[in-house]
């Protein structure tokens, strides 16, 4: 492999597979949707996520004493993360503000490394733990892969520069104390592991990629000590190969199978990717929010029994929704399945959209289904802890998905499209430009014009096209049957059209995104009975800020006889209410509805949710009958 510094590309790039990702110079998004959360990523969480790694110390913690350092053992991730965000951002917009910003905290980051490679602020130090002392909760590596992954993108859009330098000379000490002859473990939190084989791909160095696969094959033997919630929590429990089913710590579980994807396409190791496959098809069809959020569980933040997805115990971090594109963008490239960007357009819809305020300066850490209890207004000046994010915040004590938005704010226009040897792959519906060259040479460009998901009209221009035939390849996601190119009907999946195109021309998909009513599989106990309104790909929820005080939320009852209608960008329901009473004993023999009345509901987007203020709030509805 020959490949250093490709300065232009986006995350992750696999050496092969089924489809060949695009770089951030070959999408642009234009006015729409998803470039406004770009613009704001831009323009206000970028500052706002510098003056809370400021506020909080945890930048300042590269350069001061051991006594002095501040946050959790992980914070330094942080710092990597934004810098990620940071390099992603340049490499989009080549502002040099934002390059100024990057080579200022590098520069700090770069100072506290040790001359062996070693980095890390909580660790080694006088008064501190000796290195590697936990690897079951002390994140080392796991700050790493961050690091790595920052310098990754660096590298990817800039080119070797110092932070790439101090990337690998970590990596490095990672191979020579982790390696066949070193320390015989992992890290308690994946995350090196795609990122060493990131940095494979951009170094062409084999030893980072070997290093990542011996991760990937130590994990799942009982290399680390057990704890209260298992060895499950950090996937200790089965071997990456034997595992059916994604498990455990949902952050910790979606970077793993991220880095086992890696490992598999860049060795050529066809079991490793059908095991890691298989399982995110379980983990999609039998652990996964409607949202597409993942994790039912507070305690550990983990993953639930399959079909364990009470609405109301969400836990759907946000993290973990930044960590399921991930894994599905790598299953996406290396075999090409529709349904793996049917989960992304879900993930951003419904979980990327809700986290953070529309101003970009607050987010929700989780991401509940069923808000019962109006939550208080969090202080804009304070770090709140992250269970307590009823309400969007604008820091945590635990502030890992600030950081994970902005990095993939930053990165979202790589996850629009493809091409591969037949021609050019639409992947994500959003206004967009695109211009690219097919693997033989051949130049293409491709304008997105769309309102997409308020309308499902999406016209794609020709701009530029060789003079042979080609194929343009759209996704239909599952929802959308009825769906019509061009005027004629296609089904869900992948719509292939081949032709000589030629500059100019337009091809119309038309996505039928007018409301639905959705029902959960009979076997999520905690939703039966109930329905779910979605349009397109967005989830509605009801919030009580659209109900008179005299209707209770939970006393709505949704009558699916009557057709749901449209109010600008709300969808209007109706419900019949019961009466709830305040009884001692809230059980009964009575079954039947009581006092029902009848009311015409509003439903709004769930990402939209709470940015009226507190407010109660669910996505499932149950029926009336
Ligand atoms: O442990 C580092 C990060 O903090 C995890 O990925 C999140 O779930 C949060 O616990
Ligand atoms: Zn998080």
């Amino acid at each position: 492999m020959t490949t250093v510094f490709d300065k232009f590309g986006g995350p992750a790039a696999p050496s092969r597979g089924r489809l060949r990702p695009l770089g951030l110079r070959e999408v642009t998004l234009r006015p729409g949707f998803w470039q406004r959360r770009q613009d704001v990523n831009s323009a206000n969480s970028l500052p706002h996520i510098r003056h809370w790694l400021g506020l909080s110390g945890w930048l300042g913690n590269f350069s001061c004493t051991p006594e002095e350092r501040r946050g959790r053992e992980f914070s330094d991730s942080e710092v990597y993360k934004f810098l990620e965000a940071l390099a992603w951002e340049h490499g989009r917009t080549g502002d040099p503000g934002v390059d100024a910003m990057f080579r200022e905290v590098a520069g700090q980051v770069a100072a506290a490394q040790l001359t062996d490679g070693y980095l890390n602020t909580n660790f080694g130090r006088p008064g501190q733990q000796p290195r590697y002392s936990d690897l079951e909760w002390g994140h080392e590596l796991y700050c790493y892969g961050h690091l790595i992954q920052a310098a990754v993108a660096r590298a990817r859009t800039f080119g070797r520069d110092d932070l790439v330098e101090v990337a690998i000379r970590a990596a490095d000490h990672v191979c020579d104390t982790f390696g066949p002859d070193g320390i015989a473990s992992v890290c308690g939190h994946a995350e090196i592991e795609p990122a060493l084989v990131e940095l494979y791909r951009v170094t062409g160095d084999e030893r980072y990629r070997e290093q990542a696969r011996l991760f990937v094959e130590r994990r799942g033997h009982q290399v680390l000590d057990d704890i209260e919630f298992g060895r499950a929590y950090f996937q200790d429990d089965t071997p990456v190969r034997d595992a059916t089913v994604l498990r455990g710590h949902a952050v910790r579980a979606v970077y793993l199978a991220s880095g086992a994807v890696d490992v598999a396409v860049e060795t050529g190791d066809d079991d490793l990717l059908a095991a890691v496959t298989r399982q995110w098809r379980a983990t999609v069809s039998r652990r996964t929010y409607l949202t597409g959020g993942i994790g039912a569980r507070h305690q550990d933040e983990a993953f639930g029994d399959d079909f364990v997805l009470p609405p109301d115990r969400a836990y759907s971090e946000t993290c973990a929704g930044v960590g399921s594109i991930m894994l599905a963008w790598r299953l996406l490239l290396a075999g090409g399945d529709a349904a793996c960007a049917d989960l992304i357009e879900r993930v951003l819809f419904n979980v990327v959209a809700t986290s953070p305020s529309d101003d970009g300066t607050r987010f929700f850490y989780t991401n509940t289904l069923h808000q019962r209890v109006l939550g208080a207004e969090p202080p804009a000046d304070a770090i709140v802890p992250r269970a307590s994010s009823t309400l969007r915040a604008p820091w945590f004590s635990v502030s890992c998905c600030p950081t994970n938005l902005a990095r993939t704010f930053a990165s979202l226009a790589a996850y629009v499209a493809t091409t591969d040897d037949e021609g050019l792959q639409i992947h994500q519906y959003t206004a967009a430009t695109i211009s690219t060259t097919l693997p033989d040479g051949a130049p293409v460009g491709v304008e997105i014009e769309t309102d997409y998901p308020s309308r499902g009209r999406i016209l794609i221009r020709i701009c530029e096209t060789p003079r042979r035939p080609w194929t343009l390849s759209l996704r239909v996601p599952r929802w959308a049957s009825g769906a019509l190119l061009d005027g004629e009907p296609v089904s869900p999946g992948v719509v292939a059209v081949r032709r000589d195109f030629t500059v100019g021309s337009t091809i119309v998909l038309e996505l039928p995104v007018g409301p639905r009513l959705t029902t959960a599989d009979p076997r999520v106990d905690a939703v039966r009975g109930c329905v779910a309104v979605e349009r397109g790909p967005v989830v509605y929820c009801v919030e009580s800020v659209d109900l008179p005080p005299s209707v209770p939320l939970d006393a709505l009852r949704l009558d699916p006889s009557v057709p749901l209608t449209e109010d600008g960008g709300a969808v209007v329901a109706t419900c019949s209410v019961v009466s709830l009473d305040d009884s001692p004993w809230p059980y009964s023999t009575d079954h039947l509805p009581k006092n029902a009345d009848t009311t015409s509901v509003t439903l709004r987007p769930y990402h939209d949710w709470a940015a009226r203020g507190p407010s109660t709030m669910r996505v499932w509805l149950p029926l009336d009958h």
